[in-house]
């Protein structure tokens, strides 16, 4: 049996590190699509790190500019790398405006390879010198900009320093016997430990230094092991899998338990009370107020699953705006008043059918003929849907003979049964424009 947690999808006071789309300028939001794993089944998943502002005292008035991995898969986005999401995320903390300076690492710039020889980010430019490295990186922007502070007790910075290269192990590993899958094991083992034992964090109550390296490795963990080997940090770690969750979108709410397939919430709990908990809305029957909480079921659902409501409601009466306005195929249409300018300029063309009953000739489709400017409507009962073109022939002849006028437009809803077969080379012929509607509508 495993645990669940359940945490809120939003914090009020929350810093969001989103993606930058569109101009690379500074912004407190950017997200970390994990570059390279475009199947990966969580591509969409993003590291996002909330937790209560703190206010800063250092102040830069120009961006950082920061290099950094542009994505493998899509233009003008951060690709994935945890040291860079690590820099990032310090400045973040620190408040600090910067700039991004997307590398495209399937080739190279020069002005790149000259800040960073060996080709690697991050490099962060400071005091106008190009500084590689996250571990010198945010130890310079510590000694730069001290508030707040973020450094981590050095008895603590140990904690968790083995986990990247015992999963890099894993990662690469080809044989499942070798050890690597334990290895990392073990060192989550005891980092579930330390954080029980001293958590939330690495040094307690306090975010720090050490969380905003680890944060990224372990969301980089989790993606590639989850692509790669269908690996996740097991349920029984319930400590790293809280640590991760409070790096990711901050509190928890509630906790439950899995049972056969699905997290079943421990009601008792007060934090399930609370996860439990849904708004009220004055003037809505409870009946409605469970029917939009459950999804919108039908009331023949909701009779199996909440019978003694249901019984006190008059089913008549029980109307659900959204599940009308969700069955609707289209909404209405602005009336203009449009007509065309003499008869027959205008035939506007439907068909119907089949009908369930026949009528007395063996018809069961039948096609209208609408005059745009004078609305009368001529209709022909049809046996099957393809006399359409033979139809319409008709009408054509006889409009030509009976009015000596001749039809310019004719228009329907994109319906098979005007395009198929000799049609279009007839109307082409004939000098009549086809124009067409959506399917399904007649206006
Ligand atoms: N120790 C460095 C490691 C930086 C690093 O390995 N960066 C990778 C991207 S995640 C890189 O730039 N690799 C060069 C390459 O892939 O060509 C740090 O902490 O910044």
């Amino acid at each position: 049996m495993s645990t669940a947690k359940i945490h809120p999808s939003a914090s009020a006071l929350s810093t969001t590190i989103k993606h930058l789309t569109g101009t690379l300028q500074f912004s407190r939001t950017c997200t970390f699509p994990p570059n390279g794993l475009a199947h990966s089944r969580r591509t969409t998943h993003a590291l996002r790190i909330r937790r209560s502002l703190t206010v800063s005292s250092s102040s830069v008035s120009d961006p950082l500019e920061v290099c950094v991995k542009a994505s493998l898969t899509t233009p003008n986005r951060l690709g994935d790398c945890p040291f860079t999401q690590r820099v990032l995320l310090t400045l973040e903390e620190k408040h600090l405006p910067y700039d991004l300076k997307l590398v495209d690492f399937s080739k190279k710039p020069e002005w790149f390879l000259k800040v960073s020889p060996e080709g690697k980010v991050p490099v962060i430019k400071i005091d106008e010198k190009w500084i590689a490295d996250s571990d010198v990186i945010t130890q310079a922007l510590e000694e730069k900009f001290p508030n707040p502070p973020l450094g981590t007790p050095p008895e603590k910075a140990s904690v968790g320093s083995k986990i990247f290269s015992t999963f890099i192990g894993f990662l690469k590993s080809k044989d499942p016997n070798d050890g690597t899958e334990q290895a990392l094991l073990s060192e989550l083992v005891a980092f579930n430990d330390y954080l029980k034992e001293n958590g939330p964090f690495v040094d307690g109550k306090r975010v720090s230094a050490a969380d905003l390296s680890l944060g990224p490795k372990l969301y980089h963990l989790e993606i590639s092991l989850g692509h790669y080997k269908n690996w996740s940090v097991p349920d029984s770690l319930p400590c790293v899998k809280s640590y991760m969750k409070e790096l990711d979108t901050g509190r928890m709410i509630g906790s439950g338990k899995a049972h056969e397939g699905l997290y079943v919430l421990d009601a008792e709990s007060s934090s399930s009370r609370q996860a439990l908990q849904t708004i009220g809305m004055p003037g809505l029957s409870l009946l409605h107020q469970w029917h939009m909480r459950l999804g919108h079921p039908p009331i023949f659902v909701l009779d199996k699953l909440l019978p003694s409501l249901v019984k006190h409601c008059d089913r008549n009466n029980f109307h659900c705006d959204a599940c009308e306005l969700a069955k609707h195929k289209h909404s209405c249409y602005p009336l203009i008043n449009k007509r065309s300018l003499f008869p027959f300029m205008v035939i506007h063309s439907d068909v119907w059918g089949p009908s369930r009953v026949m009528s007395v000739s063996d018809c069961c489709w039948f096609i209208t003929f609408i005059d745009c400017y004078s609305r009368v409507t001529w209709i022909y009962m049809l046996r099957t849907k393809s006399e359409v073109f033979s139809c319409f022939k008709t009408f054509h002849k006889m409009v030509h003979t009976q009015f000596a006028t001749l039809i310019t437009v004719l228009r329907s809803d994109n319906g098979t049964e005007y395009i198929d077969g000799d049609f279009c080379a007839y109307l082409e012929e004939h000098g009549i424009f086809y124009q067409t509607n959506c399917i399904g509508i007649s206006e």
